[in-house]
């Protein structure tokens, strides 16, 4: 790994995965330079992106000695939070968090976004909830106009496993569109989330809905645990570029 801004380049990645993991990279590195100060209490989302914010916030801590406790949004996040030995907290004894970090599947114009594509959805919702500040970090497929615009795996729904076909029919019911459940590989068992649950991901139709409405709506049925619909809980994106820029939002 090379110094700051800079991305090491394996020579078996193609041009297209560098530049990707470029843009990454410069999104994490700016949001943690920008939100993290000494004596925060820090969420860390999950993610491939969010690796890059906690190298960074790793190195941050060390040369600029910073006393920073970070609460984890996953399994994956408390393993990267270890590996870097910073500090570990939990909700419990920090209940309000400065500020978190965390990647999105998508953003749309409103700063809505879709997120759990990769099966976090309902603790990274728990923790930005408690956050003063979501800042979401991504490279620049992440950054639409319209849900359903970029992202093409539909919206994550977390459920308990014996409501899960109940669920599906009434959502399809009221919304339409089709939903699968999610499972890692063909023929496999569903994926079973960090919380024991399933995920159902909703190929919406319409790009046009209210979507704190649908979120609400969904959140009723019984046996729906969490959306991955982030509405009106983001302040702020940060989309790294191909050419190792970033955009603001
Ligand atoms: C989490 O990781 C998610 O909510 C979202 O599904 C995903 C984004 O991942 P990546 O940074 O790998 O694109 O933040």
């Amino acid at each position: 790994w090379c110094s700051i801004y800079r991305v090491y380049q394996p020579r078996f990645i193609s041009a297209t995965k560098m530049s990707l993991e470029q843009a990454k990279q410069v999104a994490a590195y700016r949001a943690v330079d920008e939100f993290v100060t000494n004596n925060c209490v820090f969420g860390v989302g999950s993610g491939s992106t969010v690796i890059y914010a906690v190298q960074r916030l790793a190195e941050k801590v060390e040369t600029d000695n910073l006393k920073v406790t970070c609460i984890p949004t996953s399994f994956q996040a408390k393993q990267l939070i270890l590996k870097h030995n910073l500090t570990l907290g939990e909700l419990d004894t920090h209940p309000v968090l400065d500020v978190t970090i965390d990647g999105a599947d998508e953003v749309d114009a409103n700063m809505t976004l879709i997120k759990g594509g990769g099966g976090c959805l309902l603790q990274e919702k728990i923790v930005a909830s408690c956050s003063k500040k979501l800042i979401v970090i991504a490279d620049y497929t992440k950054d639409s106009k319209k849900l359903g615009d970029r992202y093409k795996k539909g919206i994550p729904i977390e459920v308990i496993p014996m409501a899960y076909v109940p669920i599906k029919n009434k959502i399809v019911g009221l919304f339409g569109g089709e939903i699968k459940l999610r499972s890692a590989i063909a023929k496999a068992g569903p994926v079973v989330t960090d919380n024991g649950n399933f995920i159902l991901d909703w190929l919406f139709i319409n790009q046009d809905l209210d979507w704190q409405n649908v979120d609400t709506v969904i959140k009723m049925i019984p046996g729906v645990v969490e959306t991955g619909l982030f509405v009106n809980m983001c302040q702020k994106a940060y989309f790294g570029q191909p050419e190792g820029i970033v955009n603001e939002r």
